[in-house]
């Protein structure tokens, strides 16, 4: 038995040496490759949180398909909110490749056990919301999604490519909401400005904390999940976005914020983190709102996914494939 256990954990030392050459060397792990505990953890976290956050991100711009402005702008905007439906869908599917069945992530947001952006927690109070949304967290989410294309995993890698194209004209949506105010009335330019008052700094806190608090990334960016550091994304975030507010005549609300021309960057100022703490904590100002309609969605989805169920035994389909199949 002993000597077992011996060969046992040679064998593993070997695998994780494998495993970690192949990471070094660019090649992508598969789901059906060896990969330690710890890697597939990661990875169910994170591809969890991250469905999640597209599903809840879907609720504050739905809240404004009924009052779009013009018919052309309700397509959009419902074209868009579908789009994170789907990226929600093919996240799940990417985490089913590692074991883990989208009820039982679900119900690991709905209880509160998983988490989703700290970003969906703040209301969408007028049709300007919609253009920051676009602007400022599609923008964000692209940001921190790009390096995401090349991560280790290759299903989460894969579905992030179709997920950038899309987002990307979901910011420019956004900005052209934006533009428009802003070429429009003064009362226009004030509601596009209101927003950007409202969403920059929860848009900067979507990158997660800063590096030194950070205590998933070491680990992530060894295994190739995380391509890019927290404080380095949000960076060239707002380097990227101030000269768009400049273009649109709007103001950053940040009294420190200063292009820095030794550093060729922007210094900005602090971050409340005692705000994105209690976000996190479930206190911010539609957490609890948030998680109702997702448990609403789930009770009433109910009789649908036990239909699919019975339909599946009946006609000897598998689980699986009635729920579409994994994402490879
Ligand atoms: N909100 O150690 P780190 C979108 C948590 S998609 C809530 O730095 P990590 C599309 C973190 O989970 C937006 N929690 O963590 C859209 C951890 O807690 P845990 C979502 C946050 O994983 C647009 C703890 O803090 N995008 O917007 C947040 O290395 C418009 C310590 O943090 C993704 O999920 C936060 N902002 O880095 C949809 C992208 N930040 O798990 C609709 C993939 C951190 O130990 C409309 N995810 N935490 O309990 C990532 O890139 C990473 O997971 C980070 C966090 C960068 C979010």
């Amino acid at each position: 038995m002993r000597t077992q256990e011996i060969e046992a954990e040679k064998a593993d030392l070997e695998n994780e040496r494998e495993f970690q050459v192949k990471i070094e060397a660019g090649i992508r792990i598969e789901p059906r490759d060896w990969m330690p505990d710890g890697y597939r953890r990661a990875l169910i976290r994170q591809i969890s949180q991250h469905a999640h956050s597209e599903i809840v991100g879907q609720l504050p711009e739905a809240n404004w398909i009924t009052r779009a402005p013009t018919l052309e702008r309700k397509l959009i905007l419902l074209a868009k909110v579908q789009d994170e439906a789907g990226h929600g869908l093919y996240l799940y599917c990417a985490a089913e490749t590692l074991g883990a069945s989208r009820d039982e992530l679900t119900l690991q947001l709905l209880s509160g056990k998983a988490r989703y952006s700290s970003i969906f927690n703040y209301p969408t109070l007028s049709w300007a919301d919609v253009g920051a949304i676009g602007w400022l967290v599609d923008g964000a989410a692209i940001m921190n999604q790009v390096p995401l294309q090349r991560c280790s995993y290759g299903p989460y890698g894969r579905a992030m490519v179709r997920i950038c194209k899309e987002e990307s004209f979901h910011q420019r949506q956004g900005f052209d909401i934006m533009r428009a105010l802003c070429e429009g009335t003064k009362l226009q330019r004030e509601m596009a400005q209101d927003a950007l008052d409202r969403w920059w700094w929860p848009a900067l806190m979507m990158f997660g904390p800063p590096d030194e608090q950070s205590v998933h990334s070491e680990q992530s960016m060894a295994w190739g999940i995380k391509q890019s550091s927290n404080d380095t994304l949000r960076q060239k975030f707002v380097d990227q976005t101030v000269p768009q507010a400049e273009y649109l005549g709007l103001v950053i609300p940040d009294d420190d914020l200063q292009w820095d021309d030794k550093e060729g960057r922007y210094n900005f100022g602090p971050i409340d983190w005692a705000e994105f703490a209690s976000v996190l904590a479930g206190n911010g100002p539609c957490n609890r709102e948030r998680i109702a309609a997702r448990l609403k969605a789930w009770n009433d989805g109910a009789w649908f996914r036990e239909g699919l169920l019975a339909a599946a035994h009946a006609g000897g389909t598998t689980e699986e494939s009635a729920c579409g199949g994994t994402a490879e």
